[in-house]
């Protein structure tokens, strides 16, 4: 399974456990262990560089925390598959985003109703909480696999021609643009960690105890107005968020 001794130096002042994390990383990196493919135990990984279980435990310990590596009860440790990386200066779409990266966007429609705007949807919207608003929950796929679950608040006056047409599999910002004339200019947004529901965790097929990105939105049209408040829960160990600054 292993051949290379020579990996560990233990005379170096390097720590051990930062060697074999290193050690791991380019197994990963050259493709010797693969995607969603199981790794050795900790018990082979210990006898094969003759060092310590506790050794072994923090190399991956740290690759878990990192998302280079997942946990599955009673089965081992596997290999993540890379998180998608999303810059945050620009305003862009799901669909766009996937497709840019080569995956298949996808989107099921989880509900689409029109409610009255209460009070912090009104708010975010700029409407009269008597003001009608559409709610949109979709569940966002990329090449099938469940990405984020998106709870849209449309104001109904503005987007009302899109309810001629299935969301299903569809672009809601190209939507916008295409039968309400909508051009999309600006967005302000919050992330924070938090924990979907039982029920949102079972639809991003992860465990209800594993922390979510929770994101919110308010997306303005070039005159100023908003016309999306989106609340989203997008997975956590699929997705890290970059941002460019200067001084
Ligand atoms: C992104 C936006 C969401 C928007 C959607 C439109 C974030 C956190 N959210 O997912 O607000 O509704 O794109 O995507 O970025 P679509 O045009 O593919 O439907």
């Amino acid at each position: 399974l292993l051949s290379n001794k020579n990996v560990i130096n233990k005379s170096s002042a390097v720590p051990i456990y930062y060697q074999l994390k290193k050690y791991i990383i380019e197994q990963i990196e050259n493709g010797s262990w693969k995607q969603e493919e199981i790794i050795p135990s900790e018990r082979e990984l210990s006898e094969e560089f003759e060092i310590s279980r506790m050794t072994v435990r923090q190399a991956i310990n740290e690759l878990v925390n990192e998302g280079i590596l997942y946990r599955k009860r009673g089965m081992g440790t596997f290999v993540a598959k890379p998180k998608v990386d999303q810059g945050l200066s620009k305003l862009t779409n799901f669909t766009t985003d996937m497709l840019n990266r080569g995956m298949k966007p996808g989107s099921k429609v989880l509900g689409t109703t029109i409610i009255p705007a209460s009070g912090k949807i009104a708010e975010k919207l700029n409407l009269n909480p008597d003001e009608e608003v559409v709610e949109l929950i979709r569940l966002r796929l990329a090449d099938d696999e469940p990405m984020a679950l998106e709870h849209s608040f449309l104001p109904h006056k503005k987007i009302y021609p899109i309810l001629n047409h299935s969301l299903e599999n569809k672009s809601l910002y190209e939507l916008l643009k295409k039968e309400c004339n909508l051009h999309l200019a600006s967005a302000k947004q919050t992330i924070e960690i938090s924990y979907s529901g039982p029920k949102e965790a079972k639809l991003l097929e992860i465990d209800p105890d594993t922390p979510v990105l929770l994101i919110e939105r308010v997306t303005y049209i070039d005159t100023g107005e908003p016309v999306e408040f989106v609340k989203s829960f997008y997975r956590a160990d699929r997705y890290k968020f970059s941002i460019e600054m200067r001084v």
